[in-house]
């Protein structure tokens, strides 16, 4: 095998990068080309995905790329879509899945057809922007074709359609056991069945760049390949893991807590957890929950006007820990806004103090955030009946030391902390595999491990403290 380069767009929901990835034999390096913030815009009182704004900077990171590419991967976030015409044009802006567009869609869904025949098609987890959810809050009769996010991207730049398979899990319309739209819940909602494109698993070949956009770029006759469209899919495969015996947490807009399986868990108690079975690469199923995430500090930060978060967090770690808590699931906490007010009250309201200072704010996230990791690893346990011997955090929130070490006291395991730009060097490694420059998932791993800064934090065994706040939280998982 020899080496290789590829590059990887990755779009989260608060940054993108164009990232260029060398493989071969004991290789895997990645270069960033371009990193630009992603940032949503409401017009008329709608909160849309700038969605040009991103394409664009992906087309002038792929200019900046070096030439010699073998192909590129496209990821993104999950659940959000564009609506393309019969002619192929952008029908609206992307709405973001933060919009209140769905506030109570998913309860009448579950109502009209059952939350037992949701879970078992989909095995998805109930979150009210599930695509199935805004699909229901949308007038799709104009509409002739759907494209996720990373799907609409890959269509701009090939004029190829297509649905990849790990990012359509998340829509709720996909069957869990069959990987095929489900054609009953499509008709059961009354949605158009034209507008379900085919679809293709990581590794497929998506096709060549358009001859005007290879001419905007200067790339020639480069080849997208589609990867593990959902970043979260991609960051998964990348986790740098020895045996199955391990715990992933994505840890970055969002905190993916979860397993990787060979089958999905469809059971009573699994929907009552509200855990979902998502596609991962090879077919495998991430089994997994979402925790608020370090969403709780962007947004803090934005209202705050503040841009130092090395600072607040180092600040944070001098504030006596465990003081002052929140449930961070605590659907509140969804939508855009003053995230300190909503974090004192819910304080006061569980009876708590409230933070005085923005270090006891971000001490107050943190706690909180490892408690609910904590949780969700128990419970992915407890549900899937996988042990766990070591939990991987990979992502931005890899880089914040606090957390990696609280998550290690709270959950009593050695957390792994890295790569940070997981999700990216998933995406690399799925277009390296289809053009052969490595192995197998194990050996993909293998390669990260040996390759990347990983960091080791063990737990410091005073679990029974945590035990305490999260029985007072009512988070025992
Ligand atoms: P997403 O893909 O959801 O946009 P990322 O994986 O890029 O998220 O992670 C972004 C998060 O990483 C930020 O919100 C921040 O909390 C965390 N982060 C980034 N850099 C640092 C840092 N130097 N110290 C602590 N945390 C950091
Ligand atoms: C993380 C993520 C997550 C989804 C959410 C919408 O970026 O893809 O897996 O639940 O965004």
């Amino acid at each position: 095998m020899s080496e290789a380069m590829f590059a990887a767009v990755d779009l989260g929901a608060s940054s993108g990068r164009v990232m260029a990835g060398r493989v071969g034999p004991g290789t895997l390096a990645l270069e960033e080309i371009r990193r630009f913030p992603n940032r949503p815009v409401r017009v008329n009182g709608t909160l849309h995905w700038d969605i040009l704004g991103l394409y664009g900077n992906v087309l002038d990171g792929l200019r900046s790329a070096p030439r010699g590419l073998s192909s590129v991967g496209i990821d993104s976030w999950a659940v959000d879509y564009g609506l393309l015409d019969a002619e192929g044009r952008l029908l609206g802006n992307p709405v973001h899945y933060r919009d209140a567009r769905t506030d109570g869609v998913m309860e009448r869904v579950r109502a009209e057809l059952g939350e037992d025949l949701l879970y078992r098609t989909s095995g998805l987890q109930f979150l009210p922007f599930n695509t199935i959810y805004q699909l229901a809050a949308e007038d799709l009769s104009r509409a002739a074709t759907l494209l996720l996010v990373p799907d609409l991207l890959a269509h701009w730049l090939t004029g190829e359609v297509g649905a990849e398979r790990t990012n359509a899990s998340t829509t709720g319309l996909l069957d869990v056991r069959g990987g095929t739209w489900s054609a009953d819940l499509i008709d059961r909602l009354g949605l158009p069945a034209r507008i379900f494109p085919p679809l293709h698993d990581p590794g497929a070949d998506i096709g060549t760049l358009r001859a005007d956009v290879a001419a905007e770029i200067g790339h020639g006759a480069l080849r997208v390949t589609a990867v593990g469209s959902h970043d979260t899919a991609s960051a998964v495969a990348a986790v740098p893991a020895a045996t199955d015996r391990f715990a992933y947490i994505s840890c970055g807009t969002w905190s993916l807590v979860g397993v990787e399986l060979d089958a999905p868990v469809l059971t009573d108690e699994s929907r009552k957890a509200n855990f979902t079975n998502e596609g991962g690469v090879d077919g495998t199923v991430r089994y997994l929950r979402n925790v608020m995430g370090l969403w709780l500090i962007q947004e803090s930060l934005r209202t705050w006007g503040e841009a130092d978060l090395p600072g607040l967090v180092a600040a944070a770690a001098d504030v006596p820990g465990l003081r002052r808590l929140i449930d961070p699931d605590d659907p509140e906490f969804l939508p855009p806004g003053d995230m300190p007010a909503r974090i004192a009250a819910h304080c006061r309201r569980r009876g708590f103090p409230e933070p005085s200072t923005r270090a006891e704010t971000v001490r107050c996230i943190l706690d909180s955030l490892a408690l609910a990791h904590r949780a969700a690893l128990r419970q992915a346990a407890r549900l899937s009946g996988r042990e766990i011997d070591v939990v991987h955090l990979v992502g931005g929130g890899s880089r914040n030391d606090l957390l990696c070490r609280l998550t290690a006291d709270a959950s009593g395991l050695p957390v792994v902390a890295g790569p940070v730009e997981a999700t990216a060097l998933g995406n690399v490694l799925a277009q390296a595999r289809a053009h052969g420059a490595v192995g197998d998932l194990a050996e993909s791993r293998a390669l990260v491990a040996a390759t990347q800064d990983l960091r080791r934090y063990e737990p410091s065994g005073d679990e029974a403290r945590w035990a305490e706040a999260a029985a007072r939280l009512g988070l025992e998982g």
